[in-house]
């Protein structure tokens, strides 16, 4: 259910808001923000071993390719939007401190 919410969230905030019907959004929606509200930490400790599992070969970032593949959300297009909203500093890779920082801003804005 976590990494369903986690996903959600990373996609929700890209703007990949096409999953599914309006109504079934809304739901879903609605299921994401009570959990935010009560798992918050529990988010941030699942996103952290989820940037561990999608940085496959290691180096301590996630690049476009690793993301992409990680992602079933979405379009090619619509992962590239989302990597690039949560590549901060634009270099090209994500950091944890990154994926951190906009899940934080993510769901600050739901709640
Ligand atoms: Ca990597
Ligand atoms: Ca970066």
């Amino acid at each position: 259910m976590i990494r369903g919410v986690l996903l959600a969230v990373l996609g929700l905030v890209a703007g990949i808001n096409n999953v599914c019907a309006d109504d079934d959004m809304d739901q879903l929606k609605a299921q994401i923000i009570q959990v935010v509200k009560e798992q918050e930490l529990e988010i941030y400790s699942e996103a952290m071993k989820e940037f561990q599992n999608m940085d496959t070969d290691g180096d301590g970032y996630v690049s476009l390719e690793e993301f992409v593949h990680f992602q079933s959300y979405g379009t090619a297009e619509q992962k590239e939007q989302a990597y690039n909203a949560m590549d901060g500093n634009h270099d090209g890779k994500l950091s944890q401190n990154e994926l951190w920082l906009f899940i934080h801003k993510r769901m600050k804005a739901l709640k």
